[in-house]
């Protein structure tokens, strides 16, 4: 996914944002049908509305600049509409595309469950196929067309297209908007540090952050996604103590990105007052590490600097003990799931003794997660854990806390 170091590859990539990109669009517009039923789709119904139905596709998809030589047509009882969508430069024309289609096709999708409010559901698909040079036949028309009617069987084959639309947006209008969940010093008392979390309004894409960030990383966009959450996690911090830390979370693989600077990240702090000891990179593994030797060499680099290293979600199905042996981290942060019921549950108090004995042994501080109830606070401080974050400690917010 990373461009740039392969020769070849990245010139190839290049090259074709450079060159305009076509592609033959089929939509089609059908009804809900049984193969088991003797009725004709779309048999009935009178040739105005299947006009107006026409008319109303074509309209959304003029809307577009890069959609040029519109058609319609009715097949039996099926509506298609065929255009030439031509980009020019764009990285990812085949997002944008099936972007802009999924936006129209619901406004026309709405819009057609209006005008028919008798008829069973319509539902809109939509295939395309690359044409070079901007030519097409029979053939290629019918294979987009093909796959436009494969589209109507799968449902939330064009989400992704929504989902881009949305995430688009997001980074444009920069619409994050990070909360932080303070982390309790256990020995002293006091709000040790806060961990920025993000959020974002809700919305019918994206279920959450993680969903978030997922697709990003689907789309080879979360580098961008990622440099921003920490920017204005950076920026939102507005009152933290000059003994107090902010923990960010970082996707690992960020760290194998030779592109991954910090720079950017100091001059922020600065800005903030923060200096980077105060700083500490929350590490996961839910995408897995590929290559440790590239992030133990990054983690170097910030560690010179004074950054520090938590493994997030420790004991979470899919965290290992293998980044706790190869990233060194000064703290270690234990999943929800150990800590949830921990005081009527002896095999998770065992759990986490036995991590605050690794601990102890490599230098690295326990922070329990999830705390919910008075009873497993209650618990983990007669262990000794130091540190404590959860709903009954305080739930995430904006600054300035309440
Ligand atoms: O993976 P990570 O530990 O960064 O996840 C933190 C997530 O857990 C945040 O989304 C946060 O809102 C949530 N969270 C924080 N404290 C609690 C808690 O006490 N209970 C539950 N269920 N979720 C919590
Ligand atoms: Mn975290």
């Amino acid at each position: 996914m990373r461009l740039g170091t392969i020769d070849g590859q990245a010139t190839k990539r290049e090259m074709r944002t450079f060159m305009k990109q076509h592609y033959l669009a089929v939509i089609t517009l059908t009804r809900e049908t049984s193969l088991y039923s003797s009725d004709i789709n779309g048999a009935g119904m009178p040739p105005e509305a299947m006009n107006r139905l026409a008319e109303r596709g074509l309209a959304e998809f003029f809307g577009y600049k890069e959609a040029s030589g519109l058609k319609s047509r009715w097949l039996g009882g099926d509506l298609f509409l065929s255009a030439l969508f031509s980009f020019d430069g764009e990285t990812q024309p085949e997002m944008e595309l099936s972007a802009q289609i999924a936006d129209a096709m619901g406004r026309w999708e709405a819009f057609a469950g209006l005008e028919e409010q008798k008829a069973p559901r319509w539902k809109a698909g939509a295939g395309w196929v690359l044409c070079p040079g901007g030519k097409y036949n029979r053939d290629l028309t019918y294979e987009a067309a093909k796959r436009a009617m494969h589209q109507v069987q799968i449902d939330g084959g064009l989400e992704q297209g929504r989902r881009f639309r949305v995430f688009r947006q997001m980074l444009a209008e920069r619409s994050l908007f990070p909360h932080y969940q303070p982390i309790i010093d256990m020995g002293r008392g006091g709000v040790f540090g806060f961990e920025a979390l993000t959020r974002f309004p809700p919305n019918n894409s994206f279920q959450g952050p993680y969903d978030l960030f997922r697709f990003a990383d689907e789309v080879g966009d979360v580098y961008r996604l990622d440099r921003l959450a920490r920017e204005l996690a950076i920026n939102g911090c507005m009152s933290l103590g000059p003994d107090q830390k902010l923990f960010i979370n970082v996707m690992a693989q960020i760290m194998e990105d030779p592109d991954f600077s910090p720079g950017r990240t100091i001059s922020l702090l600065e800005k903030h007052h923060i200096s980077p000891s105060q700083v500490v990179f929350e590490m996961n593994e839910r995408s897995a590490i590929r290559d440790y030797s590239v992030i133990k060499k990054a983690l170097r680099h910030y560690r010179s600097q004074g950054y520090q290293i938590a493994i997030d979600d420790m004991g979470a199905g899919y965290s290992s003990l293998q980044s706790v042996v190869e990233l060194r981290p000064d703290y270690l942060k234990i999943d929800r799931s150990i800590i949830q019921n921990i005081h009527r549950d002896e095999v998770k108090a065992h759990i986490v003794s036995t991590l605050q004995e690794i601990g102890s042994k490599i230098g690295a501080a326990l922070i329990a997660e999830g705390i919910e109830l008075e009873e497993e606070l209650a618990e983990l401080k007669a262990m000794g854990i130091p540190y404590a974050q959860g709903y009954l400690t305080g739930r995430p917010a904006p600054f300035p806390l309440s």
